[in-house]
């Protein structure tokens, strides 16, 4: 089957920035009308590395990203950033919509810089930002770097992003330690201790270097820990932070394991589309469609329990393979 390519995707294939900016802002919006553009764009898409850079808040993740950027521009290589913004459950709103102070390089056509406020969960927020990081790569870019804030639920999808991912500490790391006890610690290829004109740093980059020899080797690629300062100038390891990535990206194609990962990453964001469309679709009909109204009646009433009726709702659905 063949499908006109829509004139969005290819003015993305040909470099217009507008229209990339525009098809980013509908699958953040989850705009349905998108669809064609993303699915012309797909066999476009090739695998260019996706570094997550995470981490708590305040450690220099933003800014370790401008001088990434720089290194990379220096490298001759073109990057996207996209920076995730967690939103507060509770109020709704971004809650550091305008902490990113990204230079905006704006006559550099080789960087392009890109916020996206959070919405729903951490996994569909997931999905999302991929549909966003192919677009990308269609795109041209070479390099995509993704900032992640704050929030351990956001930090560990970043793995369902990532190819490289890169956990960001800062020195003293008492607190750290038992967020990385909390699943951090997992998700790291690269540990970055940043701010290592503050005292302590060496302590910290040796404490961690500890940890990591202790931890069983995952997969046999053993993450690395490198210290950063962005500031004050001038800054210190950025290239070698991106040598310890790109170690890691070398990693992934000669283990074989670029793949196995692709292939768990597009499963799970399947699963993440398929649980974010029912679970729209069922929220909006359960009280509406005549019988579906009429089967939370029954639950209403107690006369059928919660977990029935959804075996109820799941077994009237159609199925597949
Ligand atoms: N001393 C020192 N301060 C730094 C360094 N890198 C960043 N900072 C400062 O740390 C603060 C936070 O930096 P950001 O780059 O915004 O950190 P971030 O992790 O992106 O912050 P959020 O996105 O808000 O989580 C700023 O005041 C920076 O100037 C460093 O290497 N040394
Ligand atoms: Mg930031």
């Amino acid at each position: 089957m063949t499908r006109a390519v829509p004139s969005a995707a290819r003015a993305i294939l040909d470099g217009d920035r507008r229209a990339l900016a525009r098809a980013i802002s509908q699958v953040e919006n989850r705009d349905p009308s998108v669809a064609p553009v993303v699915r012309a764009l797909y066999s476009h898409v090739r695998n260019v590395p996706v570094v997550g850079i995470a981490g708590p808040l305040g450690v220099g993740k933003s800014s370790l990203i401008n001088l990434l950027v720089a290194r990379l521009r220096e490298l001759g290589r073109t990057v996207a950033v996209v920076a995730v913004d967690p939103s507060s459950p509770y109020s709704g709103g971004s809650v550091l919509g305008d902490r990113i102070r990204f230079s905006r390089r704006a006559d550099d056509g080789g960087v392009f810089f890109r916020s996206m406020a959070s919405r729903g969960e951490a996994g569909g927020l997931a999905a999302a930002t991929r549909e966003v990081t192919r677009m990308l790569a269609a795109a041209n870019f070479e390099v995509v770097l993704v900032e992640t804030v704050g929030s351990g639920q956001v930090d560990i999808a970043v793995r369902d992003v990532a190819t490289t991912s890169v956990v960001v500490l800062v020195p003293h790391l008492g607190d750290e330690v038992q967020t990385l006890k909390a699943g951090l610690f997992e998700i790291a290829d690269v540990f970055c201790v940043n701010k290592a004109d503050l005292p302590g740093a060496e302590l910290a980059r040796k404490d961690l270097a500890e940890l990591v020899g202790l931890a069983a080797a995952r997969g046999a690629w053993t993450p690395r820990v490198v210290s950063t300062s962005t500031f004050p100038t001038p800054p210190l390891g950025i290239a070698e932070l991106w040598s310890a990535i790109e170690d890691h990206e070398r990693f992934l194609d000669d283990s074989g394991q670029r793949a196995t990962e692709e292939r768990r990453r597009l499963a799970t964001e399947i699963v993440e589309l398929v649980r974010e469309r029912v679970g729209r679709e069922l929220s909006e009909r359960i009280d509406r469609a005549p019988g579906l109204r009429k089967l939370l009646d029954e639950v209403v009433a107690r006369r059928i329990d919660p977990r029935t009726a959804a075996e109820r709702v799941e077994r009237d659905r159609p199925r597949r393979g």
